[in-house]
């Protein structure tokens, strides 16, 4: 008679859905450590022990694995988070410890939505070309370099940190972190004449603020697509990720 894991979790956290996992975990007094890359100065605190930083490819997330016994991982990761998804498929392969994502549907346009889909930043960029436009460029910073290919646009950036210096001629930040409300990204984007937003196809709650106004506001999106990811369970809810926890 084989006994029964005790539970002994690894959060990829850095989004909505993974802050309320661990809210849920730690309720219910399961071991768990949650997981940030270190992305941003001060993340926001969790209820469960946390760390901090890359493990160091596959090889350090197996290595970290397997020095702390962990029996499950959840990949609560942002969809654009490929690299850091593809490296947990690898890592729980290779020990064969259960992996789950607990992910968020993509947005889908409704009615007196306005978007053009692209496949990726690069096509963003692109699609950018043109005449000046004023732009809320609503994609964080990572891929700022990649738009200074149209600096003809003013743009409105969010992000997280106050940059040390922006590789846009024409940009205004506002540094503030999400979940966003639509009355307050309507009121943002009046102030500052947004003729088109640009953003990622996060899913969720947090970032649709965004979204929600531009359709009031009758203003065009161009969204980009999640990239694709290889086969692996995927869950959408807490509840699911506790009766995989029962079952796994
Ligand atoms: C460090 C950890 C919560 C969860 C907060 C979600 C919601 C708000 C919307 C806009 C879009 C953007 C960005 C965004 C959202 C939630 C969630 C989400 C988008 C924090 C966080 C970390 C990060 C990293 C940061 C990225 C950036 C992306 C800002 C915490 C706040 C634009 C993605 O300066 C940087 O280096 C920032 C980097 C990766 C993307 C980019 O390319 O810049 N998130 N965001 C995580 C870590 O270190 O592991 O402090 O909470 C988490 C959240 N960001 O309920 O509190 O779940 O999606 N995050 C995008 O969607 O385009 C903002 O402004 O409308
Ligand atoms: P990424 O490009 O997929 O990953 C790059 C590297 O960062 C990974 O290989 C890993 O380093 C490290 N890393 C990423 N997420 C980690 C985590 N949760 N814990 C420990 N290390 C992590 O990741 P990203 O897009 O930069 O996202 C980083 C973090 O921001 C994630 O927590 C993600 O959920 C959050 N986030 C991202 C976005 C976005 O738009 N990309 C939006 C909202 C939140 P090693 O190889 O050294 O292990």
């Amino acid at each position: 008679m084989s006994t029964p894991l005790i539970p002994n979790l690894l959060i990829l956290g850095g989004s909505t859905e993974a802050n309320a996992l661990a809210k849920t975990l730690s309720e219910q007094g399961v071991a768990a450590t949650y997981s940030y890359a270190g992305r941003v100065d001060t993340p926001r605190p969790q209820p469960l022990p946390t760390r901090v930083g890359g493990f160091g490819g596959i090889d350090g997330l197996i290595r970290y694995l397997r020095e702390n016994t962990i029996t499950h991982v959840v990949d609560a990761t942002h969809p654009f988070a490929a690299q850091m998804s593809r490296n947990a498929i690898e890592a729980c392969t290779a020990t064969q410890i259960p992996l789950a994502a607990l992910t968020r549907p993509p947005w889908v346009a409704g009615p007196g939505d306005t978007w053009q889909h692209v496949a990726d930043v690069p096509a963003a960029v692109a699609a950018l070309a043109g005449a000046p436009r004023r732009v809320f460029l609503a994609t964080g910073r990572l891929h700022l370099e990649a738009f200074a290919a149209q600096p003809q646009h003013h743009y409105l950036l969010r992000l997280v940190d106050e940059p040390d210096g922006v590789p846009l001629p024409q940009a205004y930040v506002v540094v503030a972190r999400g979940p966003f409300t639509e009355e307050s990204d309507r009121a943002l984007m009046q102030h500052h004449g947004t003729q088109l937003v640009v953003s990622k196809n996060a899913g969720g709650t947090g970032a649709r603020a965004k979204l929600d106004a531009a359709r009031s506001l009758g203003l065009p999106v161009l969204m980009i697509d999640r990239p694709s990811l290889p086969q692996r369970v995927e869950l959408s809810h807490v509840s699911q990720v506790l009766d995989w926890l029962a079952h796994s």
